[in-house]
C-alpha cells in the first residue's frame, strides 16, 4: 500500500497505520482491500488535480470499522455528515446543543485534511418534535437561534452549508413543500431569512440550497432556478446550489450538464451533493457496467461546468447505504461494494477524472512447496469468466490423515483481479493475496473429505487461475 501525504502525520507513523489497516482489512474483519486506493491514482488525487471535490457522506457510527476510514481517508477530499449535523442530532432539546456526532465529522475532516461540507441547517425531516410544536413567532426565534449557533460552532471549518434542504414539493410541480413546518408557519420568506441569518453568523462560509429531482430542467428545477435568480437580484446571500443526484440505474438525465450550467450562469457554484445510482439487487456485471456509465456521465457533466465544485456520494460503501431501507429490492448504489472493493463505477470515475487506475498487486505471489501425495490437500479451481467479471468455484480436499477444524485457504491473484463477494466462506483480499475462511457451518473437513466455496470477482480483461494454493498455511496440489 502506498504512503500518502496527510497533514499532521509523519510518513513512518502513517506507514505503520496503513500497514495496520491493511492487516485488519485482510484478516481482522475479512473484507477485501481496495486495491485501487493508490496514491498516484486515488480519486482525491485525480479530483484535486482538476480543482474538484470528491466527497462522501460519513456515517459516524461506522468510522470505527477499520476498512471504513482506510478507504475514505485515501479516496476523498471532502466529507459531509450523513446525519450528524441535522437538527435532531445537534439540538434534540430546545436550546441544548449536542455536538458529539457533528464533532466526530468535523474532527475527521480536520485530521484527514478534507473539506467539510455542512448538511443541513433547515429541513422538514430529522426535526425534533418540539420544533413543530412552536407557534410562528417562537419558531422564527428557534430557527434563527439554531442557525446562528450551529454556523458559529463550525465557523472557519465548514466550507459550505446546505442552509435549506428540499424546500420544494415532492410532487415536482415547483410549488413550495407543504409538509415543512417552516413553510407552513413562516411562509415563503423563511428561506431568505435563513440565508440572511447564516450570513450574519459567518460572513465567509458559502450558503447553499440543496434539493432533489432538480437535476434536469423541469418545473421543480425551474422553481429553484427562479428563486436563486431572485435572490441574486435582491441581494439575499446565496453562493451555491446542490443537486442531490439520487439516480435510478440508467436514468442520469441527458440535460444534467446544461442544467448545472444554467445555475452556474446565475453566479453561484454548483455541485452534485448526494450521488448514488441504485440498482435492482442482486447486482450483476451488466448492471454494474451501466452504473459505471452513469457515474462517469455525472462526473463528465460536472467537469464540463467550470463552477461545478465536485461530486459527493451519499455514503461510502454498499455495506452501509440508505437505499435498501428506503427502496425495497434496490441497493448497490455506491462506488465501493459491501466488502469495500472498488466497483466498475470507481474505475469509471477515475477515468473521467483523467486517471487510468488499474489495481496493482502489492503482495508477491507465494511459492509454497508442493506436498507429497497422500498428505496435505488438493484444490480444484473452476473459473467462469466474462468481459471483466468472473465467478470461481473452489473445492478443497483434505488429503491428510486427520480432520481439519477451522480452515483458511490462501492463493494469489494476478494484476487486475479482485474479489467482490464470496459464498460458503468469508473471502478477503489484501493486495494480491486472497484468503478464504470457513463459514460457521463448514469448519470441519474430515480426512479425505472435501469442502467447496466460491466467489465473484472482477478482472482487467485476462483472468488467469491462481498458480498455487495453501490450506492452513500448507501447500496444496492442483486437482
Ligand atoms: O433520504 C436520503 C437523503 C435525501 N437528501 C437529504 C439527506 O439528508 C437524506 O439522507 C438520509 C440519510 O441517508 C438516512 O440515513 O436522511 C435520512 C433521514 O434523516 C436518514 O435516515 C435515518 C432513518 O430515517 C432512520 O431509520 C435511521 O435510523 O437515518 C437513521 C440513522 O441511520
Amino acid at each position: 500500500m502506498p504512503i500518502h501525504d496527510l497533514p499532521g502525520r509523519t510518513r513512518p507513523a502513517l506507514l505503520a497505520a496503513t500497514l495496520a489497516a491493511t492487516t485488519l482489512l485482510g484478516v481482522g474483519i475479512g473484507i477485501s482491500r481496495p486495491d485501487a486506493a493508490d496514491a498516484a491514482t486515488s480519486l482525491k488525487t485525480l479530483a484535486a488535480a482538476k480543482g474538484r471535490d470528491v466527497g462522501f457522506a460519513l456515517a459516524v457510527d461506522r468510522i470505527t470499522e477499520p476498512a471504513y476510514p482506510a478507504v475514505a481517508d485515501n479516496e476523498f477530499n471532502l466529507v459531509v455528515a450523513e446525519n450528524a449535523m441535522k437538527w435532531d442530532s445537534v439540538e434534540p432539546v430546545q436550546g441544548q446543543f449536542r455536538w458529539t456526532g457533528s464533532d466526530v465529522v468535523a474532527d475527521y475532516a480536520t485530521a484527514t485534511g478534507k473539506k467539510l461540507y455542512g448538511h443541513t441547517l433547515l429541513w422538514h425531516q430529522a426535526l425534533p418534535g418540539w420544533v413543530a410544536a412552536l407557534p410562528a413567532d417562537q419558531l422564527r426565534a428557534a430557527m434563527r437561534h439554531h442557525i446562528t449557533t450551529v454556523v458559529d460552532k463550525y465557523e472557519g471549518r465548514v466550507a459550505a452549508w446546505d442552509v435549506v434542504n428540499e424546500a420544494f414539493s415532492d410532487n415536482g410541480d415547483g410549488s413550495r413543500r407543504g409538509d415543512s413546518v417552516f413553510q407552513q408557519k413562516l411562509g415563503d420568506g423563511y428561506i431568505a431569512e435563513a440565508l440572511t441569518t447564516a450570513r450574519a453568523a459567518d460572513p465567509d462560509v458559502d450558503l447553499c440550497l440543496n434539493d432533489y429531482s432538480v437535476e434536469w430542467v423541469g418545473a421543480k428545477s425551474d422553481a429553484l432556478y427562479n428563486l436563486v435568480k431572485s435572490f441574486k437580484a435582491t441581494g439575499v446571500p446565496i453562493d451555491c446550489v446542490g443537486l442531490q443526484g439520487h439516480f435510478v440505474l440508467g436514468q442520469v438525465p441527458g440535460d444534467l450538464q446544461a442544467n448545472l450550467q444554467r445555475f452556474a450562469d446565475l453566479g453561484v457554484d454548483v455541485r452534485i451533493t448526494e450521488l448514488d445510482v441504485r440498482v435492482p439487487v442482486p447486482a450483476d456485471a451488466t448492471k454494474l457496467a451501466q452504473q459505471a456509465s452513469d457515474y462517469r456521465r455525472v462526473w463528465q457533466a460536472c467537469l464540463a461546468v467550470t463552477r461545478c465544485r465536485g461530486v459527493t456520494t451519499w455514503g461510502l460503501t454498499d455495506r452501509y447505504s440508505w437505499i435498501p431501507e428506503f427502496f425495497a429490492g434496490q441497493g448497490a448504489a455506491l462506488m465501493f461494494d459491501e466488502n469495500y472493493a472498488p466497483k466498475p463505477a470507481y474505475q469509471a470515475v477515475a477515468e473521467a477524472l483523467g486517471g487510468a487506475p488499474t489495481p496493482s498487486p502489492t503482495t508477491p505471489t507465494p511459492s509454497p512447496t508442493t506436498p507429497a501425495p497422500g498428505v496435505g490437500c488438493t484444490v480444484t479451481y473452476v473459473p467462469n469468466s466474462w468481459n471483466t467479471g468472473f465467478t470461481a468455484e473452489v473445492r478443497i480436499r483434505n488429503d491428510g490423515p486427520t480432520a481439519i477444524t477451522g480452515w483458511s485457504v490462501g492463493f494469489a491473484f494476478s494484476t487486475g483481479q479482485a474479489v467482490t463477494n464470496g459464498w460458503n466462506a468469508t473471502v478477503s483480499q489484501a493486495g494480491a493475496q486472497v484468503t478464504a475462511r470457513n463459514a460457521a457451518w463448514n469448519a470441519t473437513v474430515p480426512a479425505g473429505g472435501t469442502v467447496s466455496f466460491g466467489f465473484q470477482g472482477t478482472h482487467g480483461g485476462v483472468n488467469p487461475s491462481p498458480a498455487a494454493f495453501t490450506l492452513n498455511g500448507s501447500a496444496c496440489r492442483a486437482g
